[in-house]
């Protein structure tokens, strides 16, 4: 892909901006303890589940494969049994997340100060819960501060979750910013695919979960957020005096 003008960064949050996956696993099993029930999800099982994006949705999920008579008599994932067990996990991820059980992940905090530095605007398009994104900022709040994202679009913001384009559209919406110009950080399959159906360029950073994961459709494969660092930079712009800043 040749180099083109950015006006924008949109980050997805879970395995992207922070190492998430293994405390949402750990939360949903605490969840599901509490509640009496014989449920324990692997990190094998949670691989596989995590093909279905949103908490909700992967709970129901679950239940369809492991207890379908139950599963037959709930109201999908908006059941009020699912909306229970999952906001009993939101409450424990978040606590953990505010407690710094997550960090953010390697490269992050330089490729957010670069970026700011270069004048773009961040954005977060996430389909996690929004207490789980405000706790992670909470928990950090000299690398990233809260302040620096334009916007957040959460789970709760959208009809529809990853692959569908609707968090990144959402996203470039109250941005105010052409996809041409955006570049979209994720590090899952469904999140590339989002991204690239809302017409943004992605760049994939493989996770703790997604490293198996295909990403044929990504415009560039990373090993860090610390390689992307150097991609991004600025030349000068038809414009007398004004830069323009790029992604190469
Ligand atoms: C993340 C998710 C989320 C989290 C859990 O996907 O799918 O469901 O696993 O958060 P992505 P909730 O990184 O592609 O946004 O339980 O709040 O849904
Ligand atoms: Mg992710």
């Amino acid at each position: 892909m040749p180099e083109f003008a950015i006006d924008a960064l949109i980050f997805d949050v879970d395995g992207t901006l922070a190492e998430t996956e293994e405390l949402h696993r750990i939360c949903f099993n605490r969840a599901f303890a509490e509640a009496g029930l014989p449920w324990t999800w692997s990190v094998e099982d949670y691989r596989r589940l995590l093909t279905t994006t949103g908490g909700r949705e992967r709970i129901f999920r679950w239940i369809e494969e492991v207890e379908p008579e139950r599963a037959a008599r709930l109201a999908g994932h908006d059941d009020p049994f699912v909306r229970a067990l999952h906001a009993r996990k939101t409450e424990l991820y978040a606590a953990g997340a505010r407690a710094g059980e997550v960090a953010p992940c390697p490269g992050i905090p330089e490729l957010l100060a670069r970026a700011r530095g270069l004048g773009l605007a961040l954005a977060i398009a996430t389909t996690t819960s929004r207490a789980n994104v405000e706790a992670l900022f909470d928990a950090h709040p000299e690398v990233l501060p809260r302040a620096w994202f334009a916007t957040m679009v959460c789970g709760e913001d959208t009809s529809r979750k990853k692959p569908d384009p609707e968090v990144y559209r959402l996203a470039l919406a109250r941005l105010g910013v052409d996809p041409a110009r955006a570049l979209a950080v994720e590090d899952s399959r469904n999140g590339v695919l989002a991204a690239k159906a809302a017409g943004i360029a992605v760049v994939a950073i493989p996770s703790l979960y997604t490293a198996g994961d295909d990403f044929a459709e990504a415009d560039r494969v990373l090993g860090s957020a610390g390689e992307l660092v150097a991609l991004i930079g600025s030349r000068v712009g038809a414009t007398p005096g004004r830069s323009v800043s790029t992604f190469r």
